[in-house]
């Protein structure tokens, strides 16, 4: 473990023990991402969310390196949805129906659309979990996996960041966690989505957390 710092972070220098810090890498799912997806059935321009996959690639890499704890999270229902609540099917019609036989139900655990993309794939050894709802830590293992590491300060990559990126930071940050949202390793739909949400997170002397660049975080881990 050593001493990683990122003195450039905003609103503020953040720094910890690398043994206390793990990259959550939130979503990085097919069906949000690729064309013809269920992230495209419902009008999105997911070509904007792809921008943010080589920038990824690179924080993951320097992570695996560094020996910081992996965590990868699925939006992923069961397949009978008993972990999907009825309001969350009325206002998405769409789950557990197959819109395209290659892709499988959509947000359905197992199914081709809802793997990880190329790129990410986990690695044997890293944490997987799925979750019914937009933030990580509601329905599923997320605290006690990380309290039992000893994790103490997440660094956040994913999409999209005004839903299950900023829902899951802020379920983190009420936990005690100290986050930090790595700004393009995260992507939206919606350009003034994702600016508003960057804003959100350092304002008032860091309500939510702090932001930083993967360059500076590469070169922290590094
Ligand atoms: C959405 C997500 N946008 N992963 N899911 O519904 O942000």
């Amino acid at each position: 473990s050593f001493a990683l710092s990122v003195p450039t972070a905003r609103p503020s220098p953040f720094g910890c023990r690398s043994a206390a810090l793990a990259l959550v890498m939130i979503d990085w799912q097919r069906d949000f991402l690729e064309v013809g997806g269920f992230g495209d059935s419902l009008g999105n321009d997911v070509k904007r969310l792809q921008a943010a996959v080589a920038p990824t690639a690179r924080l993951l890499a320097a992570a695996r390196g560094a020996g910081l704890t992996i965590v990868h999270t699925l939006e992923a229902h069961d397949k009978e949805l008993h972990d999907c609540p009825p309001s969350k099917k009325r206002r998405c019609s769409a789950i557990g129906k197959t819109l395209d036989p290659s892709r499988g139900r959509v947000l359905v655990r197992g199914e081709p659309g809802n793997a990880i993309i190329e790129e990410l794939q986990p690695r044997e050894g890293e944490v997987v979990v799925h979750k019914p709802g937009k933030g990580a830590f509601f329905g599923t293992d997320m605290d006690a996996i990380l309290r039992r590491r000893g994790v103490s300060h997440l660094l956040f990559s994913g999409v999209t960041t005004e839903v299950c990126v900023q829902t899951t930071m802020r379920e983190a940050n009420d936990r005690g966690y100290e986050c930090l949202l790595v700004s393009d390793a995260t992507e939206s739909y919606f350009e003034e989505f994702k600016k508003a949400t960057i804003e959100m997170v350092v304002a008032q002397g860091g309500i939510v957390g702090w932001v930083a660049t993967t360059d500076e975080l590469v070169k922290a881990l590094s």
